[in-house]
């Protein structure tokens, strides 16, 4: 260990480990659930995530296919790491009671999405935390913020540090609060004993599996990314394959079904709830919930796009995509109001993947 702490418990008298000064601090900065795993756990769930490649079901994400590079050079340029400190950051309430007077129409969005970009967001509070660590532990060496993009499986490496279990639809779950929650971690040269993996699974449930509309969870805990909706409304770059766009039903960016009817994630409401979302990441800082179709269909140039959009997740696919996007779901709207609009991207727009998308829809709605 290069640098450890010791410090009081609140009422003065017996001493508190390393591990309860971090996780203090993490809570009091805003992570409620933080846990601890060795540098070796970074191969846990690998046999798996290696048969997934081999199946091909990364839907062609180049980014992890040159996972295995990527992570060599990763630990090549932190030898000294030694423990992994894997947090979580919930990002929307668990599935509150249908709002009978909720709007029906727009695109749907992800409940991930719905505010500020949660990466920068995220990676500022990683800073705050390293800042805070830094001043328990003096000697303490290098220490790297993750957040989703690098090489590492965040969500293997919560389940090793006990954040949660993995579910048949893939995502990890926290039996108390949920799946609606993101994961990051601190790579640290302090030398921490390990926390468990939690004991729990989803018994014979597998609601997820029949809801998802693409059959992308088959086999079950092993998503099939090129046909989930995420990967084809987000990373995509091309066209969205026919046979697909009518699964892929209201929704604009992401999709959130086989967590919405997932049993860990109801009963929550509004109020009793005890989720407290980071101000960043609520959806009135961002998107919101859902955004309107003809409005979208309308967005001509790239500075539009940026005045309504930047510093959201919904730059990812760009204008073209969002508005590829929008023409499916308005296609699989049944709404003829937004026939106008889909007249005019299909003829005026000037991405011809977006006019195709737009005629497809049309050809649907007339
Ligand atoms: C690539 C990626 C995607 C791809 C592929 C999805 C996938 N499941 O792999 C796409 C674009 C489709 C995607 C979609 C989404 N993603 Co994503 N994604 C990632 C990313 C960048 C890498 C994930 C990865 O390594 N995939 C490869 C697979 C093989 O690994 P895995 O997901 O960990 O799956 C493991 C299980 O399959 C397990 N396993 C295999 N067989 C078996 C059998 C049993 C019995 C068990 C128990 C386990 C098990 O081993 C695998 C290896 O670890 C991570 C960030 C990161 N760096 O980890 C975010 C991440 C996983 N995504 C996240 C989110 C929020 C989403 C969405 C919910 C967004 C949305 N609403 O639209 C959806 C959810 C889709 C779903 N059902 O999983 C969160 C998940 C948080 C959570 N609570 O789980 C992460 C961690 C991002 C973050 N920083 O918070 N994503
Ligand atoms: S996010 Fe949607 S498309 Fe992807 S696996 Fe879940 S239900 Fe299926
Ligand atoms: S819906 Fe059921 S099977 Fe799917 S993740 Fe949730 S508990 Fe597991």
């Amino acid at each position: 260990m290069t640098g450890t702490g010791r410090g009081l418990s609140p009422n003065g008298d017996c001493p508190r480990t390393p591990s309860d000064l971090i996780k203090t601090e993490a809570a009091r900065l805003g992570f409620p659930a933080c846990g601890i795993v060795k540098a070796n756990a970074i191969g846990r769930r690998e046999p798996e995530l290696k048969a997934w490649l081999a199946a091909g079901r990364d839907g062609g994400l180049g980014y992890m296919q040159a996972f295995f590079d990527r992570r060599r050079r990763l630990l090549e340029g932190f030898p000294t790491f030694k423990t992994a400190l894997v947090l979580a950051v919930p990002y929307a309430r668990r599935n509150p009671p249908a709002d009978p007077a909720a709007p029906v129409s727009g695109g749907r969005i992800a409940r991930y999405a719905r505010g500020r970009d949660y990466h920068p967001v995220i990676s500022k509070r990683l800073r705050r935390l390293e800042q805070a660590l830094r001043a328990l532990f003096p000697k303490s060496g290098p220490m790297r913020p993750c957040v989703d993009t690098s090489p590492l499986q965040e969500r293997a490496l919560a389940e090793a540090a006990g954040l949660g279990f993995f579910g048949k639809n893939g995502c990890l779950i926290d039996p108390k609060s949920g799946s609606f929650f993101f994961l990051c971690a601190l790579l640290t040269d302090l030398d921490l004993p390990a926390d468990q993996p939690m004991l729990w699974d989803c018994g014979g449930c597998t609601r997820c599996i029949t809801a998802c509309p693409t059959g992308a969870l088959e086999p079950p805990y092993q998503v099939n990314a090129g046909r989930c909706i995420t990967l084809l409304t987000i990373e995509n770059r091309g066209p969205i394959p026919e046979p697909l766009r009518e699964k892929i039903g209201p929704w604009l960016f992401g999709c959130d079904i086989c967590q919405e009817v997932c049993p860990y994630n109801k009963g929550g409401t509004g109020g009793s709830d005890p989720v407290n979302l980071w101000p960043e990441l609520r959806p009135e800082q961002g998107a919101g919930e859902r955004l309107p179709l003809s409005e979208l269909l309308r967005i001509r140039t790239e500075a539009d796009f940026l005045s309504r959009f930047q510093g959201t997740p919904l730059t990812r696919p760009k204008r073209e995509g969002l508005l590829r996007n929008a023409a499916v779901a308005a296609g699989n709207s049944r709404n003829p109001a937004l026939i106008p609009a889909l007249r005019e991207a299909a003829k005026e727009d000037l991405s011809p993947m977006v006019r195709e998308h737009a005629a497809w829809a049309l050809a649907r709605l007339e």
